[in-house]
């Protein structure tokens, strides 16, 4: 009988026991990605998040799909994704704020449908959203930043664009009205940018965005309320469709952005300067821009959402960058158990995220593997006595890790095959029906699995049972 030589790439990531050793920061290389499971809103990117201290909810709002603009409302809670409302403005490349004093999220601006931009200032409160103005502020744009600068209780706008003019005038909302800041040396026009407030320093921190002569401005500005003060910090990439927010535990910015061609890249704000942290896990987001991104105080998490991939827009869940991985999961078609043939090939691969360097080791029913000690276990040829339950432990300086167990049952070749095939499936059950009933010594039924003279319920019984096995 010919060997049938399998082969399976099974990769699944390995749960990480965050080492709680007090500190809240720890170094930046344990910070990791972790995939959530539930649906969220619709695939969508340009949309705009905050993060409601209040309610102790991430809060999504509109975004684009194609020239299409949103109006829904979602809530994430870290449990689950509520849909809201859907009478919020129509809106894409518009920018929120959460305003921590008056506990609303303020939208300003941005782009209805394929048509006429915004200038528009509306509010969320949790139940409904408000038209607050509807004329008089910054004027129409989109691709501008908001921030709330909760030292001086107002909410900072700044840039955009407006149809083919640049902006980088600074405009403060108290919640009444609209006040522009006469600001000296201000950053030059842009758009893409994106802002957040650091509590730590007191400052409104600016990164990104594109100037008027399409330059990619890969700089860090901070607005103490007076002024715009270039950081001179300066990250690499792309200037727009990047995504900010604060790690209030950590007390670092967090920005994630992306390279032409796209790659991904989360980056932590040191003081001295933007730190790359996520270029070695293979469990991360996939490379997108224009996603959307607030920081969850309640579950100290950065919770992402949503963007574009290769001209296509990402999935509809969540992503969370918290310290140590812990959750895990699988990447497509990695079933928790699997059904082989002896004579052939099984190849178990495992990934681990955040931190390393990691130090493997694979186990069969919890008993280490002499000399398994890669991401990678090979059983070639497979033998029935391989059958087990098989995981991999993972440890690296940011903590230990262990893989879901994945079942092996390893069968003979032979079991329920009946065309020779190699596997156990529908032929061969035709060949079993089409002759159940037959009595004969033993050799002549077709579908006699069990050698006993008769094609029975046991034979059907011996091939349901490697149904599937290949
Ligand atoms: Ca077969
Ligand atoms: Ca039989």
């Amino acid at each position: 009988m010919p060997l049938f030589h399998v082969f399976m790439a099974m990769q699944f990531a390995v749960v990480v026991t965050a080492s709680s050793d007090g500190s809240p920061a720890g170094p930046p290389e344990c910070l990791g990605w972790v995939l959530r499971g539930e649906i969220g809103p619709s695939e969508r990117s340009r949309a705009a998040m905050v993060y409601d201290e209040r309610r102790g909810v991430c809060v999504l709002h509109g975004g684009a799909i194609g020239d299409f603009s949103l109006t829904d409302t979602w809530e994430w809670d870290g449990v689950a994704w509520t849909f809201r409302s859907n009478s919020g403005p129509s809106r894409r490349m518009h920018d929120m704020a959460y305003d921590s004093r008056r506990g609303v999220t303020v939208l300003y601006a941005g782009q209805i449908n394929n048509g006429p931009l915004a200038s528009d200032t509306w509010e969320w409160d949790g139940v409904g959203w408000s038209l607050r103005d509807a004329v008089m502020g910054p004027g129409l744009r989109r691709e501008h930043a908001l921030a709330y600068d909760a030292a001086r209780g107002v909410t900072v706008m700044f840039g955009g664009i407006r149809n083919a003019a640049y902006l980088n005038d600074t405009w403060v909302w108290d919640g009444t009205s609209w006040t522009w800041v006469n600001v000296q040396n201000p950053p030059a026009p842009r758009r893409g940018h994106r802002m957040i407030y650091d509590p730590v320093r007191g400052v409104v921190v600016m990164a990104g965005g594109v100037s008027a002569s399409n330059q990619q401005l890969l700089e860090t500005w901070e607005w103490d309320g007076e002024q715009w003060h270039n950081a001179s910090q300066s990250f690499s990439g792309v200037g727009y469709g990047n995504t900010l927010a604060f790690d209030a535990a950590r007390q670092q910015p967090i920005l994630f952005s992306w390279s032409n061609p796209l790659d991904k890249q989360t980056y932590v704000r040191e003081a001295a300067g933007w730190a790359l942290i996520s270029d070695v896990a293979i469990i991360e987001p996939n490379p997108r821009s224009y996603a959307c991104m607030a920081y969850d105080s309640a579950r100290a998490v950065t919770v992402l959402h949503g963007g574009e991939r290769f001209s296509s827009l990402s999935p509809r869940h969540a992503w969370e960058l918290r310290p140590g991985a812990t959750s895990a999961f699988w990447l497509p078609a990695a079933p928790y158990s699997t059904c082989r043939r002896a004579g052939g090939s099984l190849t178990l691969t495992v990934g681990a995220a955040n931190g390393g360097p990691f130090e493997y080791q694979w186990r069969r029913d919890g008993i280490p593997i002499d000399g398994a000690t890669t991401t990678t276990l090979t059983l070639n040829p497979l033998a029935e006595s391989d059958s087990g339950a098989y995981d991999a432990l993972a440890t690296s300086p940011c903590g230990d890790a262990q893989s879901y167990a994945v079942t092996v049952r390893v069968v003979d070749p032979g079991c329920g095959d009946l065309d020779g095939d190699h596997d156990s499936e529908k032929a061969d059950l035709g060949i079993l029906l089409a002759n159940y009933g037959c009595v004969s010594p033993p050799g002549f039924c077709p579908g006699d699995l069990n050698g006993d003279g008769r094609t029975d319920q046991a034979d059907l019984g011996i091939l349901l049972s490697c149904w599937g096995c290949y």
